[in-house]
């Protein structure tokens, strides 16, 4: 298949259109400190295994996109070691008696470098593909993900990854907003709210497609083969 074929993909509002050589896979914050038993995620309260489930998903995705030799990007959500690119009020937002730089269960919380900040082994980035370290909940907010898009020549996105509602919501609006158009594909995405995943996901295709086009990984799969 060459990498100008039109591929089109059964989706919400309407069919998502794409060429492989400008749309890439962008696979947001899969970090052990998400979706780990013992990590921060689980510390708050929260059960990782409603983000464990995109687990396989994304790991068939990613090897389909691997496979072909498209694009891929992951990113990682965390704060440099002295702590001075974390606002103070995401320091000390939620009362939580351990907040984001303290010692947690896998090293400090969303530190880079520590191990609970990096991504997760089923879907560890190859050294060819980039990984954007944020310290937003937005990819695109501090980082150099615009300029590294826009230097591939790529104008559409498949984003997947955890939480929906958070960080993939985030993104992709950040995205909208400078031009790109999104997929996103509900089974590779996940949120710790049943509620907000559902929500989230209908927030993005609302009116029209308001943000993106929301589709599951079966369509994405059979439109590639
Ligand atoms: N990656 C991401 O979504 N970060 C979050 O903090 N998510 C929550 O849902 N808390």
């Amino acid at each position: 298949m060459p990498n100008s074929t039109l591929i089109t993909v059964a989706a919400e509002p309407y069919a998502f259109e794409f060429t492989p050589a400008t749309c890439a896979l962008l696979i947001i914050d899969m970090q052990r400190d998400f979706l780990e038993p013992g990590g921060f995620g689980e510390m708050l309260g929260n059960d990782v295994a409603k983000l464990r489930r995109t687990i396989a998903p994304n790991q068939q995705l990613l090897a389909a996109w691997r496979a072909k030799g498209w694009k891929v990007l992951h990113t990682r959500e965390g704060h440099r070691p002295d702590l001075s690119d974390l606002p103070p009020a995401k320091k000390v937002r939620g009362r939580s008696p351990m907040t984001i730089g303290d010692r947690g269960p896998m090293g400090r919380i969303l530190i880079r470098g520590e191990a609970g900040h990096d991504i997760i082994p089923e879907l560890y980035p190859l050294p060819t593909e980039p990984v954007i370290d944020k310290p937003g909940k937005g990819a695109f907010f501090a980082t150099d993900l615009h300029a590294i898009l826009q230097n591939c020549g790529i104008q559409q996105l498949i984003v997947t990854g955890v939480t929906t509602e958070v960080c993939v919501n985030t993104t992709v609006r950040e995205a909208n907003d400078r031009g790109y158009d999104c997929l996103v594909p509900a089974d590779c995405v996940g949120s710790y709210f049943p509620e907000f995943q559902d929500l989230g996901l209908r927030m993005i295709r609302a009116q029209g497609g308001i943000f993106g086009w929301v589709s599951h990984s079966d369509n994405l799969l059979a439109a590639l083969h």
